[in-house]
């Protein structure tokens, strides 16, 4: 089988993880990764960052297909900035899936993202664009994510929930069903999450606190 070409952007730690799942997906063969100068022809996990986000465009030009492989603890920006300079330039981004990964046949993944190992995505599910699902995170029945979120690993979110943009839910979080986090949250890792939360902020715990709110 010839297979298509994926450049991976960003070279670090959960770069190593997605290839992981490129390689066992066996669709794609990583042509080499993008990172910053200083990085250029370090190798991460056998693959050699070959290329910065300068010669991105010209990269675009030449067919290649993309994934953002940094990750997000604290901020979607960076991942956010160099996926929406992809789109600009109609990058190929496909989505990319775990063959461990039980994606229902009745959900639908946005481009360019990444569903990790063993998570769970169930009927009706809607992920938008550059989101990692990480590693056994759970999304029930008609759960909606929006675009440029980390659901990370082991978070479990209950059925109907609808999350905004730019979210980050921390490992082995719980958030209930049916109800409506907004755009621009973090939720820390281990938190349990009852009510809806409309507002840009940050929060952990259970249960759970307000520890910045925007
Ligand atoms: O502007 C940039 C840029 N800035 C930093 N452009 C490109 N193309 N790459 C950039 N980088 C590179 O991103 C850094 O040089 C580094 O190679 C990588 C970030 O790696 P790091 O290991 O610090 O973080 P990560 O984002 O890969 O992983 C974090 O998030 C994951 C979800 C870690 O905390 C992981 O533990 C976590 N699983």
């Amino acid at each position: 089988m010839n297979k298509e070409k994926i450049i991976l952007i960003g070279g670090g730690g959960h770069c190593k993880s997605v290839i992981e799942i490129i390689e066992s997906e066996n669709k794609f063969k990583i042509a080499g990764l993008v990172d910053t100068k200083e990085k250029l022809n370090i190798e991460v996990s056998g693959y050699k960052i070959l290329w910065n986000d300068d010669e991105i465009e010209t990269l675009v030009k030449q067919n290649y297909n993309f994934i953002i492989t940094l990750g997000f603890i604290r901020s979607a920006d960076l991942r956010a900035k160099l996926f929406n300079k992809l789109l600009s330039l109609n990058a190929h981004m496909p989505a990319i899936i775990s063959p461990i990964a039980l994606v229902s046949k009745r959900a639908v993944i946005g481009k360019g993202t990444v569903v990790m190992h063993q998570a769970h995505i169930n009927s009706g599910a809607k992920v938008g664009s550059n989101c990692i699902i990480n590693s056994k995170a759970l999304l029930e029945h008609d759960v909606e994510v929006g675009a440029n979120c980390h659901i990370s690993t082991n978070a479990v979110i209950n059925g109907e929930t609808k999350i905004g943009d730019a979210v980050f839910i921390g490992s082995g979080s719980v958030i209930n069903n049916n109800l409506i986090i907004g755009s621009n949250i973090i939720i820390g890792s281990g938190s349990v999450v009852t009510k809806s939360l409309p507002h840009a902020g940050t929060f952990a715990g259970n249960p759970l606190r307000a520890i910045h709110k925007k």
